[in-house]
């Protein structure tokens, strides 16, 4: 990996960032379509009362598409921004805060050498670089989520061809806050089957969200909860199996009370899911 951390001259606050925002675009189905286009995949409110975006650029960095980070103040001022990566392709896709301050970013990168690897960074508040590490084996290997949790780690969700049951599955990693791999596994079926969101239930649960080609006819979308040990809890398909009805999990939020709830949609129709 090269020139990870460097620091990018700012574009502007305010007008460039909505246009950089208006140029995001989804892919839906998972799997990432080459834009020619910088794009936020991911932003939360820090501690600071101010934002931090992550996604990724065309314009800046070590070559290719680089990870990108953005840090405002609460009046949405620049404070600073980052790239991440080699010369290969590089994604960010996920951001959360721990409860020291450090933001973790998740993505993945092909920088590393050969296929597609999730892609953690951490950065301090002031954007310089604590840690980037690299998970997967040789297939592919992509994270779309990070979540902090209440014992201190780090969950993180995507989707794996490395390992699993066959194509890609859902593939959940915990880590320490170092980035060192507590445990990893992989849910999922025959088909395709990957995960775009995950969070900690107020039981202490984790729930990804994503979908899942391997139980029905056509895609659907796909809850799994597993415990704090990765032990699975319950898993669960969401759709239609009508053809051309496909339903594609988005987001995952916790409820009072353990449920989550998720969103999800498709080509043909969109729906919110209950989930206890
Ligand atoms: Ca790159
Ligand atoms: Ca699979």
């Amino acid at each position: 990996m090269s020139h990870e951390g460097d620091s990018v001259d700012a574009p502007a606050a305010g007008g460039d960032l909505r246009q950089l925002l208006l140029r995001h675009r989804h892919g839906l189905d998972g799997h990432v379509r080459r834009l020619d286009a910088d794009g936020f995949r991911a932003a939360i409110p820090t501690r600071d009362g101010g934002v931090v975006a992550v996604g990724y650029t065309y314009s800046f960095g070590a070559g290719d598409v680089d990870l990108f980070a953005v840090k405002t103040d609460a009046l949405g001022d620049t404070l600073w921004t980052r790239t991440f990566g080699g010369p290969e392709p590089d994604y960010g896709y996920g951001v959360c805060e721990t409860n020291e301050g450090v933001y973790v970013m998740a993505g993945y990168t092909m920088s590393a050498g050969g296929r597609e690897d999730v892609y953690l960074v951490a950065v301090e508040a002031d954007g310089d670089t604590l840690w980037t590490r690299t998970y997967g084996g040789a297939g592919l290997d992509e994270a779309r989520s990070v979540c902090f949790t209440s014992d201190g780690c780090l969950v993180v969700a995507g989707q794996t061809e490395s390992f699993g049951a066959g194509l890609a599955d859902v593939y959940l990693l915990k880590m320490t806050v170092e980035g060192d791999t507590l445990w990893t596994r992989t849910f999922g079926g025959a088909d395709s089957d990957w995960a775009n969101a995950v969070c900690e239930t107020a039981d202490g649960c984790y729930g990804a969200s994503g979908t899942t080609g391997s139980f029905n006819a056509t895609r659907d979308a796909y809850l799994v909860k597993v415990t704090s040990a990765g032990g699975l809890v319950w898993q669960n398909r969401y759709g239609s199996s009508t053809l051309y009805r496909e339903e594609y999990g988005v987001g995952v939020c916790a409820l009072a009370g353990g449920g989550m709830a998720a969103t999800a949609g498709g080509p043909t129709r969109t729906s919110s899911i209950p989930a206890s």
